[in-house]
């Protein structure tokens, strides 16, 4: 923790002292704008002091229990579980389970089969008893829904490790996928950046089928026990489903006459491009799930556990645990410190925190240092593009992505460093670097460039979260309104990118979130992008957007949009209201000129109301998204920076307003 450095932070400057001024001739109503500028302070107050001494924030990430079960899943596998570990993750999955006996994948949400099994077994290994009433109520549940066999691919394969599932129940993917060249149908190129590193991994555990004694039977989760093959009725053959299921046949067949050369060559190759792409953290990805698999491969390939490779590598799974107070250890999914320092570094320039505040240097300092600056992934799409972007983690340098690199250089812009020339260097390498990522269809995905081909999703053996990384309208709206503020507005490359996110916005008026929940994400995304490349507020696409955030404010002034928006429309726009929703809808309507409006007015209160005495907020929800639906992500730091943008906004105006660069239509 870095204190403030003077004792005042620079923050709820009056209007008129603001660094970035205003374009605002009316002023505010009188007690918004002071509940506003007193909920700032305190914000600001509450965000630098969270600053860690090296010049990162990072909120923790929290996702659902199948991250501390599989945990504790690995560590029965590989024979290192130890009674402290268990104990403690035992302690955060128990307490996690709800009234019915199931867990849920976000809070409020419904009971979720796939990690019900993996926590119960969890359980198990932390030596609770199938008669303890937790025990016996989820067991119940589980087999009520169908048991074992009704669970995901992933939870089977866990459970096949130790005899508990049959390897041949479970789809095939054969290693020998590696040597797909990068045009043919369904190469590793053609899965999303995180699908393709789990799934390299997970060909070699599955071609290698191993199975670990069973600590205890598990026939209480089977509903299948006199059925133990269950034969679905295939599809028909000239349906998708039918071809793919008539392959993974026709696998199961090749896994047994595979010639033992060339599987084995297929998993060395698979064990080589695994390891080249450690980080130097000893992690994959700065990701848990390809972590996990990749340890687990590699093993099986005969790597023991103190080989550098191993041996690192389970290190970084330590540092994705979070002790809580009361003892219980958490798994994190993923850690954020560069998504959120520049969301914090943003955040705090609308609070008004001057340019040159030395929290905000050391901020900028640290995202300069952490450029990527060598090839990854993404070059086998565009080999002759330079390197410049940024990751979301602490070491990922082979997966930067075109988000954080958006906001990063929104963020460094706001940052008065002393050393000029670093900074345009390194903003101009990022900008090049998005631009170059632009896909075909003139939009941004997260990851790679025209990662859309409709295969991946066809194979049985993802059933689960998104295996492609298509473009998306928020990603697409970062990316524009930074190329916005780099005086890019008229560029082809942005206008492609206008003229997609107007062709995407829905019929309600909104924009569907895809890393965020969810329309109010989109649209909050989308509206000052277009606004910053100077599309006017009176345009009829941000009238018609400006009008259906109005009509989904809650009762109580605040915005929020359950997550079971992604699976029923009665959701879409509905929910409790949280702070960073209600900050998303305000930042919305703030771009679109709607400053002096009723609906923002009843926002900012209910903002200033719902600020905790220490200047934080509280926010038990899940709005972050890993995989619509799938996985979700409460980002603890998002319910801090998000606010402090929105009541920043309103009291000291938009962002850089007036600057040159600001293009004009
Ligand atoms: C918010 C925008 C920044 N950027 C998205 C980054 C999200 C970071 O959090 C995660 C990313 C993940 N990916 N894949 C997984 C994942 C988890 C995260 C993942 C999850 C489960 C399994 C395999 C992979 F928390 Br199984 C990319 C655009």
């Amino acid at each position: 923790m870095t204190a403030t450095t003077d004792g005042s932070t620079g923050a709820a400057t009056p209007r008129a002292a603001s660094a970035t001024g205003t374009n605002h001739s009316a002023p505010a109503a009188a007690a918004p704008l002071d509940a506003a500028t007193r909920a700032i302070q305190r914000s600001t107050d509450f965000l630098l002091a969270g600053q860690d001494a090296q010049g990162w924030w990072k909120g923790d990430l929290e996702t659902n229990v199948t991250m501390d079960a599989e945990d504790l899943l690995l560590r029965q596998f590989l024979g290192i579980q130890d009674e402290s570990t268990t104990r403690a993750a035992g302690l955060f999955i128990r307490g996690q389970q709800r009234d019915d006996g199931t867990w849920a994948t976000f809070f409020g949400g419904p009971g979720e089969l796939s990690a019900t099994i993996e926590a119960y077994v969890a359980l198990r290994l932390a030596g609770d008893a199938p008669d303890d009433p937790h025990m016996a109520t989820a067991s119940a549940w589980i087999r009520e829904q169908g048991g074992i066999a009704s669970a995901r691919v992933f939870t089977r394969i866990w459970l096949a490790l130790f005899g508990w599932w049959k390897w041949d129940d479970l789809p095939e993917l054969p290693p020998e996928l590696i040597y797909f060249p990068k045009w043919f149908p369904l190469n590793i190129y053609d899965f999303g950046c995180w699908a393709r590193q789990t799934i390299v991994p997970l060909t070699i555990v599955s071609a290698k089928r191993p199975v670990r004694p069973a600590p205890f039977p598990l026939d209480e989760l089977h509903t299948d026990a006199r059925v133990p093959n269950p034969a679905k009725p295939l599809a028909p053959v000239a349906s998708w489903d039918g071809v793919f299921q008539r392959l993974d046949k026709a696998l199961h067949l090749y896994h047994k006459l595979a010639p033992r050369g060339v599987r084995k060559a297929a998993m060395n190759s698979a064990a080589r491009w695994i390891i080249e792409r450690q980080e130097n953290d000893g992690c994959w990805g700065g990701i848990q799930p390809p972590a996990v698999y990749s340890i687990i491969a590699l093993h099986l390939l005969g790597y023991d556990l103190d080989h550098p490779v191993l041996k690192t590598g389970l290190e970084s799974l330590d540092r994705f645990a979070v002790w809580r107070e009361d003892g219980a250890r958490m798994i994190e999914a993923c850690q954020s410190p560069v998504w959120d320092t520049c969301l914090a570094t943003i955040a705090l320039a609308d609070a008004g925190v001057p340019a040159d505040h030395p929290q905000l240097v050391k901020a900028a300092d640290w995202m300069l240092g952490e450029q990527i600056v060598r090839p990854g992934d993404w070059s086998v799409r565009r080999p002759g593009l330079t390197p410049g972007g940024w990751a979301f983690e602490f070491h990922n340098d082979n997966y930067p992505d075109i988000d954080d690199t958006a906001e990063v250089v929104l963020a460094l812009r706001r940052v008065a460093h002393p050393d000029k020339p670093r900074m345009e260097n390194a903003i101009e390498r990022g900008v090049r670097w998005n631009l170059g990522m632009q896909s075909k269809n003139g939009a941004w995905a997260a990851f790679d460039v025209d990662n859309t081909s409709a295969f991946p999703n066809r194979l049985p053996f993802c059933d689960f979260g998104e295996v492609i990384d298509p473009p998306s309208a928020d990603v697409t709206a970062h990316v524009v309104e930074m190329l916005a503020y780099e005086g890019k507005s008229h560029d082809p490359r942005t206008r492609r990118g206008i003229e997609w996110l107007l062709a995407d916005q829905e019929a309600n008026g909104a924009w569907f979130g895809r890393w965020g929940v969810n329309y109010i994400y989109g649209t909050g995304s989308v509206l000052p992008a277009l606004t910053a490349v100077g599309m006017p507020g009176s345009h009829p696409a941000i009238r018609r957007a400006v009008t259906w955030l109005e009509s989904v404010q809650n009762d109580d002034g605040g915005w929020g949009e359950d997550l079971r928006s992604y699976r029923e429309e009665r959701w879409i726009g509905h929910g409790a209201s949280t702070a960073s929703q209600t900050a998303w809808a305000l930042i919305g309507l703030l771009a679109a000129g709607e400053r002096d409006s009723k609906a923002v007015e009843r926002g900012v209160e209910w903002l200033a109301e719902a600020q905790r005495a220490d200047g934080s907020w509280d926010e038990p929800y899940f709005t972050g998204t890993g995989f619509p639906w799938d996985f979700s992500i409460n980002y603890h730091l998002y319910r801090q920076v998000f606010p402090l943008t929105a009541l920043g906004r309103y009291v000291n105006g938009e962002p850089l307003a007036g600057v040159s660069g600001k293009g004009s239509r």
